[in-house]
């Protein structure tokens, strides 16, 4: 490793390397000594946010004298590094992980305490990283632990939004969107003001023969805008390893041209120049599976990736390699199809940049690439304009129009005068306006398009990608099945469960290889086992409890079956069928006789999620909700037996409170629309049970855990055209107990009478596209059979045991070594490697 400082005064700074504390005392100094001096605050105003603030500047400091030592490890190393491109990092928050994955939590605790402070409420005191919407960005969160505890060398990039996604109020029972400003304090982010790239936008392409006869492309005269790169240590568990994540952020360019004009007198126009370039990192777009098309979204998308492309080719430039090593060197993965534009960077670089030629580029470009496709849904598929891309990215348009030539070319001689082929695959959309199919640039740019889960890849090969399975042949798509990470989803979110696991199975390697829970299996029947572990589960109920009463001003009964659904708010997810299914159930309570009641098991109803702000119906559903639970938690014919909570604002922090705290959550999308789900493993890693559809990965979990532990229902996804084909054109009827629950809210029970028409008619006027009213009896019966399988609460916990113990292959590390192995052709750097290469330097 390179250095500037001679041999001779090297040891100067051997002796006064920071070490890092490691003992409760030095990690008591070092955080009193942050707290009195970084913070300036004393032990008469430390306050449990300073007490926060004290020890995260500790773990800071921890974490970086490692994620030093890691990256002269892994550049000394020189070998195949992974990009994980992702607009979206939904990180939550970093202490608590950073202090287990470092080994420290338990000297924290105690020094903490030494000082006044009980963890938990310091832990408590930081604020999310909320840089994402929902399952896409916190699988991308997941795959940055995995990729570091497994020794990968992996780098995120992403944007540095300065509001991550909104926080959710709600009023009278409608969402509130208020901004989300995050960045007062966090310790967390190291601004690198001397790492930065400068942007073009808009400008022109120079076409032309220079001296040498050769012909030259440049694209000139745009405007420049500054990325500025801010890194966040990323902590493997329990190894060295500390990988980065460089977010971007944007400001105006220092580049002559804006001096010029702060000396002209144009000052005011320079800093309104100043204040649009820093737009461009300013917000997360709060929109899943829906896709907009707005110009600052795709500014967002050129500025991230030509910035991370530039980062990732200066570094393999200083390995002074043959740019054909390059995809020995580089593997890019890229995140949905948010980071496209790379594909086309890369290749307008190595040709107009490096004078590379065409076939010799794109050969290294699509041998670098990988695409995951996180979605069927068409709304959902991007799509760019080709007079907003010719106007903001003109060179790039080009090279749009050279690749989709020289790929139809390839077509037509595969299929000979197959028109209607070349017009349904060609990356140009002829609409009008013409719009860019990224999807197709995504695949034809790659050389591996994965889905998330079993179902979703087939899927994809049969249906919105199919001809591109003719042309490539079946190889070039395949499956890697999500996963999430044991640290946080276990581990962390659910101490005392990780802890009795850990004291059957004899240590914590399960937290690393999370197959080691079938050994649980043996316990099964263990009486005095299932006491422990029921205990836990209540015990994490009551601490919903409390939170639900704080947060709603609703106290619920504990005791009572906790029927959870957290996620994005979206028609395809049907959280309609969850409140529909719940008035039912309000209108047989109204009906029943008091023996009945008696009868009845209480549940308690939970909901969470936020609506994108434009979504109109998504907010309907969210209004009816939170009406109907005013109702029916204020009924007194009713009382324990149902109440009906919305959480706001749910996120990552609340999804680690109210996920240990389930007995059912819903998985409920119409069959063939949520691509994977991530929260149904989470869920059910948490000793929770699962009501759901075959659908995503709920099918896999049902292979692992076994039919007698899944309560699966509805239709098929094979059988979805013709339902919905049925709508229109058969003698189709809404199912009977469905249309009233409609009449009892039409009728004006939770008030706001007509508000919630829309909700209805959608399903009885309109086709019911997610098919509601065809899953809806099988919904309710299988609710009836959960009501009556908990009763047995002695079966019921050997179902949850027996679900954990199966629970193995959904941790993401399984994940992310088969995409290391089937996608990436890379390889960790192994500890003992590490060991042996510190030893070098
Ligand atoms: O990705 C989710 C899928 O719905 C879920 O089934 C899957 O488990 C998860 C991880 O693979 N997709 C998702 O969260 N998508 C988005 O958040 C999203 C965000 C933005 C845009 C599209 C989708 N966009 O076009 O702007």
């Amino acid at each position: 490793v390179e250095s500037s400082i001679p041999e001779h005064m090297r040891e100067a700074w051997k002796k006064y390397a920071p070490k890092g504390f490691t003992t409760k005392d030095e990690f008591e100094e070092t955080t009193v000594k942050h707290i009195e001096t970084t913070l300036a605050r004393s032990l008469f105003n430390c306050d449990e946010l300073a007490a926060y603030s004290g020890t995260a500047l500790a773990f800071k400091d921890r974490l970086i004298i490692d994620w030093n030592k890691t990256q002269q490890r892994q550049t000394f190393a020189d070998q195949k590094r992974i990009y994980y491109l992702s607009l979206e990092f939904l990180m939550g928050r970093a202490l608590d992980n950073a202090m287990l994955n470092v080994g420290l939590k338990d000297v924290a605790k105690e020094g903490l305490g030494e000082l006044g402070f009980r963890i938990e409420d310091v832990v408590n005191q930081e604020h999310d990283a909320a840089l994402g919407n929902g399952g896409l960005g916190r699988l991308a969160a997941c795959f940055l632990d995995s990729m570091a505890s497994l020794n990968y060398a992996a780098w995120g990039y992403g944007l540095r939004y300065r509001y991550g996604i909104f926080k959710q109020e709600i009023e009278n029972g409608y969402q509130v969107e208020i901004p989300d400003y995050w960045l007062d304090f966090n310790p967390w982010e190291f601004p690198r003001h001397d790492v930065t790239v400068d942007v073009q936008f808009y400008g022109w392409v120079n076409k032309y023969t220079n001296d040498e006869g050769k012909q030259v492309v440049s694209w000139q005269d745009g405007e420049l805008v500054s990325a500025v790169a801010y890194d966040v240590p990323i902590p493997g568990y329990g190894t060295p390893t500390v990988n980065n994540l460089r977010l971007w952020s944007s400001k105006a360019s220092t580049g002559e041209f804006d001096f010029a004009k702060f000396n002209s007198g144009e000052y005011e126009s320079a800093v309104a120049d100043e204040q649009r370039a820093e737009t461009i990192s300013a917000v997360l777009y709060p929109n899943d599976n829906l896709e907009r098309g707005k110009e600052l979204r795709l500014k967002q998308q050129y500025f991230w990736c030509a910035a991370s492309l530039h980062d990732i080719l200066r570094r393999f430039k200083k390995t002074k390699r043959k740019w054909s090593e390059f995809p020995d060197q580089v593997a890019i993965q890229l995140n949905d199809t948010h980071p496209t534009l790379a594909i086309v960077e890369l290749q307008r670089i190595l040709t107009d940049v490096e004078g590379m030629e065409w076939n010799e580029a794109w050969d290294i470009v699509t041998k670098t690439f990988g695409y995951t496709n996180h979605t069927v849904l068409p709304e959902a598929l991007e799509k760019w304009s080709v007079p907003l891309i010719q106007h903001l990215l003109p060179r790039h348009l080009q090279i749009i129009y050279d690749i989709n030539l020289n790929f139809l070319q390839q077509v037509e001689r595969r299929f000979p005068k197959d028109r209607e082929m070349l017009s349904r695959v060609s990356i140009i959309e002829e609409s009008q306006p013409k719009m860019i199919r990224m999807a197709y640039l995504a695949i034809i740019g790659s050389h591996k398009v994965n889905g998330v889960a079993e179902l979703h890849s087939d899927l994809i090969k049969t249906t919105i990608f199919k001809d591109f399975v003719k042309i490539y042949g079946p190889d070039k798509f395949t499956n890697v099945t999500n996963g999430i990470t044991p640290r946080r989803w276990l581990h962390q979110a659910n101490p005392r469960l990780s802890e009795l696991i850990a004291s059957k199975l004899g240590s914590y390697e399960f937290l690393k290889d999370l197959t080691l829970l079938n050994k649980l299996e043996a316990f099964v029947e263990d009486k005095e086992f299932k006491k422990e572990w029921a205990e836990i589960k209540y015990a994490n109920k009551v601490r919903m409890a409390q939170h639900i009463l704080t947060a709603t001003g609703v106290s619920v009964n504990p005791k009572a079956l906790f029927d959870v659904q957290v996620k994005r708010i979206h028609e395809y997810k049907r959280q309609q069928l969850n409140i529909f299914g719940v008035i039912h159930r309000y209108l047989a309570i109204k009906k029943m006789t008091p023996e009945e009641r008696k009868k009845l098991q209480p549940r308690v109803s939970i909901f969470g999620g936020k609506a994108a702000p434009g979504y109109w119906m998504a907010k309907t559903i969210i209004h009816l909700i939170n009406k109907v639970g005013e109702v029916i938690n204020n009924d007194k014919d009713v009382g324990d037996l149902l109440k009906v909570i919305f959480v706001p604002d749910y996120n990552v922090s609340k999804a680690e409170i109210i996920i240990p705290a389930s007995d059912i959550s819903e998985h409920i999308s119409t069959a063939g629309t949520e691509a994977s789900g991530t929260s149904n493993m989470k869920f059910v890693l948490n000793g929770g049970l699962v009501i759901g559809t075959l659908d995503g990965a709920n099918i896999e979990i049902t292979r692992e855990i076994g039919e007698q532990n899944v309560f699966l229902f509805g239709n098929l996804a094979e059988d979805v055209d013709d339902l919905r084909h049925n709508h229109f054109y058969g003698n189709y009827q809404v199912n009977a107990e469905l249309l009233k629950v409609f009449d009892c809210i039409k009728s004006g029970t939770f008030g706001d009478e007509g508000a919630f028409g829309a909700l209805i008619s959608a399903i009885v006027e309109h086709g019911d596209f997610y098919l509601v009213s065809d899953d809806f009896e099988s919904y309710c019966q299988t609710q009836d059979l959960i009501d009556e399988a908990y009763k047995n609460q002695d079966e019921w916990v050997s179902k949850t045991i027996l679900s954990v113990s199966r629970m193995g292959f959904f941790t993401s590390d399984r994940c992310i070594n088969e995409y290391a192995d089937s996608i990436w052709n890379i390889e960790p750097l192994s500890v003992k490697e590490e060991n042996e290469t510190r030893a070098r330097t």
